[in-house]
């Protein structure tokens, strides 16, 4: 088993040099085989020699984007990237450049994921979670769009809808990818959409989703969020019509799947498919 690491990164070169070695420590502690993939969006700090600075050191791969093209496109550059290098038994993690996501908590998500379940999420809002360092007004920007998603999308097992630190089944982000093709993620210029989007196509899929406790760093981000708030509100509102639009929105045009993907895997790819997924050769050339 191989742990994927995906970790987006615009502009991190401060916490990138506190952040890595950190991560690299706690997994070899446990003896875990890993492979890093760091996604620079088009950064113009030294975060690309700040990367370089380590590629010897740790076993990493660096995805570069040579303008900023936003979260979506950079979550989904990094998991399509692992997609078609990983085997389906092995695990993808997410988490954020910033060093607000403690690396102890990898070893929370992949024991959970060995109990069975497709998707673990880390949680502010399971007792033991919550968050440090984050402002009144931003706690509380949280909590209500975090309402907002429970309401409109409720995911059995989901509490924090809006943290992107989460372990996935990789055979199961092959298989969205599979099905959804480039729709996987779709809405990709809308801020931080995308990282809810991910969680609720998969659970068009049908997947099963559990949650660990997690407290949130924000005192150890050394610069400001990158996140653009309007822009991602406006992207929840818009997924929010996509999702239940009766005329080939997303509940309507996936009805079936998920049970159909549960019953037999293949024929829900047959059936709803529209991407493939080559296999890329040691070369980089796609077969
Ligand atoms: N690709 C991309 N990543 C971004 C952008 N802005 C932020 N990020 C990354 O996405 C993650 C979340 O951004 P961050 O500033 O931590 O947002 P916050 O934690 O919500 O305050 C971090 O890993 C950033 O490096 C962006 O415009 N493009
Ligand atoms: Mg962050």
């Amino acid at each position: 088993m191989m742990l994927w690491v995906v970790l987006p990164a615009y502009n991190e070169c401060e916490s990138l040099p506190r952040l890595l070695p950190r991560l690299d420590e706690a997994l070899r502690a446990e003896g875990i085989a890993y492979r890093l993939v760091v996604v620079d969006d088009g950064s113009d700090d030294v975060t690309p020699s700040v990367l370089s600075g380590f590629a010897g050191r740790l076993p990493m791969e660096v995805v570069t984007h040579w303008f900023n093209r936003g979260l979506g496109e950079t979550e989904r550059d990094g998991l399509e990237h692992v997609a078609v290098r990983c085997e389906p038994d092995d695990i993808i993690v997410r988490l954020e450049g910033d060093d607000t996501h403690d690396p102890a908590y990898l070893l929370h998500l992949v024991r959970k994921l060995a109990e069975g379940y497709d998707v673990v999420s880390t949680s502010r809002f399971r007792p033991g979670g919550g968050q440090i360092g984050v402002s009144r007004y931003r706690a509380t920007i949280s909590r209500g769009a975090n309402l907002f998603m429970k309401a409109l999308f409720r995911i059995p097992g989901v509490r924090d809808y809006s943290c992107g630190y989460r372990a996935y089944r990789a055979s199961v982000i092959q298989d969205a990818l599979r099905i959804y093709g480039n729709l996987f993620i779709q809405l990709k210029g809308l801020g931080f959409t995308s990282t809810l989007e991910i969680l609720v196509k998969l659970h068009l899929l049908g997947c099963r989703f559990v949650e660990v406790p997690f407290v949130l760093r924000y005192d150890r981000k050394p610069g400001a969020s990158k996140m653009v708030t309007n822009v991602t509100t406006l992207g929840y509102v818009v997924m929010a019509v996509l999702y239940y639009w009766p005329f080939g929105g997303w509940l309507s045009r996936y009805r079936g799947l998920a049970r159909l993907y549960r019953q037999n895997r293949d024929l829900a790819i047959e059936r709803f498919g529209r991407g493939r997924l080559p296999r890329q050769s040691a070369s980089g050339i796609s077969l």
